[in-house]
């Protein structure tokens, strides 16, 4: 039995090493090896060449690396058969740890105080607002986005989620908005906007000027802030830039880009009031996340269906 594990961007090794440890009875291979393609049982990728997929013809399932699918997605010849996605603790621990630390440096302006000490000035704002002045609206109230949200609510912050249903179970300290009629009252109670929703869609270009205007106006920031960790593709840079220089945003965290890598020549680079990171807020931990498939896998070879399935239909 096959597994076929195909990467672009990342070092295939530690995954190589990872899947024959926790697969001890497959075969793990790269695209371009010698091998029966027919006998490809299971795809584990992240970003593979589109159409490539389709050359296995016994391929049971194929699972994203990532939480995020719409590298796969995006595949006008996937083939039909049930696609996973990352559901899990370690990759979520690491999101909500980005996402309460950038809160947190927006807040109490780490970066102006980076600066001054560089300068060696001593200048202390002391209108500084505690996290129970702060609302917080985090787009995207799944896995990722629930998590996030427990722990800024436990650090006392005023926070909201949008989603595109209600959730199934309460939300303790989170007030939950659904459905795009709902989408305006949510933006305006909101100081910092967290986008952790997936690229689909209806999703494609959300973070844009029309939406950054409907943000609050009457918050303890010196205006609203920005942090996106979900997909660059929902975003506009060029209207972020425009914002961050017309005060409509006062700072923006990015960790992903329309264009990753970034382009040299992109004016978000050097902005002051822009904070970047390359695509890493949750890295895909190959000992956690090939252990996570390697169980869907045992799952499903003992008859149990797969966890995580993604709704091709919603795109996530
Ligand atoms: P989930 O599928 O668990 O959650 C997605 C959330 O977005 C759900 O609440 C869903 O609503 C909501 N949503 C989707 N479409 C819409 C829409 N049109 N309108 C309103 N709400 C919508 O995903 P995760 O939380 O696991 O991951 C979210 C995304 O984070 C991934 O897709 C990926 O792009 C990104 N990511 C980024 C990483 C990084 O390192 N930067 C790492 C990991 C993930 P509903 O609940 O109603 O379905
Ligand atoms: C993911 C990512 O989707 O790292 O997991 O972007």
């Amino acid at each position: 039995m096959r597994l076929l594990l195909s990467v672009t961007g990342w070092d295939p090794s530690p995954w190589v090493d990872r899947f024959r440890r926790f697969l001890p009875g497959y075969d793990v291979v790269l695209p371009g090896e010698n091998f029966e393609p027919s006998s490809v049982r299971y795809a584990a990728t992240w970003k593979h060449a589109p159409g490539s997929l389709s050359l296995y013809p016994g391929l049971q399932a194929i699972f994203s690396l990532g939480a995020g699918v719409d590298h796969l997605t995006s595949d006008p010849h996937l083939p039909a058969v049930p696609l996973l996605r990352v559901v899990d603790e370690d990759l979520t621990a690491r999101m909500s740890e980005y996402v309460v630390m950038h809160c947190l440096m927006h807040l109490r302006r780490a970066w102006t105080y980076e600066q001054q000490q560089r300068r060696q000035v001593w200048l202390d704002f002391r209108n500084q607002p505690a996290a129970s002045d702060i609302r917080i609206g985090i787009l995207g109230l799944g896995n990722l986005g629930r998590d996030a949200a427990r722990k800024l609510a436990t650090m006392g912050f005023e926070v909201a989620g949008w989603a595109r249903s209600a959730p199934t179970a309460p939300l303790e300290g989170v007030r939950a908005f659904s459905g795009s009629e709902t989408l305006h009252a949510f933006l305006g109670r909101t100081d910092i906007l967290v986008a952790l929703l997936p690229l689909t869609p209806a999703t494609r270009g959300i973070l844009n000027k029309a939406l950054f205007a409907k943000l609050a106006r009457d918050g303890r920031l010196e205006a609203p802030v920005l942090i996106n960790a979900g997909r660059g593709g929902l975003q506009s840079e060029a209207d972020i830039l425009d914002a961050v220089e017309d005060g409509t945003l006062s700072g923006v965290s990015l960790d992903v880009f329309e264009v990753e890598p970034l382009p040299p020549g992109s004016g978000l680079w050097l902005h002051p009031r822009v904070h970047l990171t390359p695509h890493n807020a949750a890295m895909s931990d190959p000992d956690a996340i090939a252990k996570a498939i390697a169980e869907q896998i045992h799952r499903h070879e003992s008859g149990l269906p797969f966890a995580h399935q993604v709704d091709i239909a919603k795109g996530y």
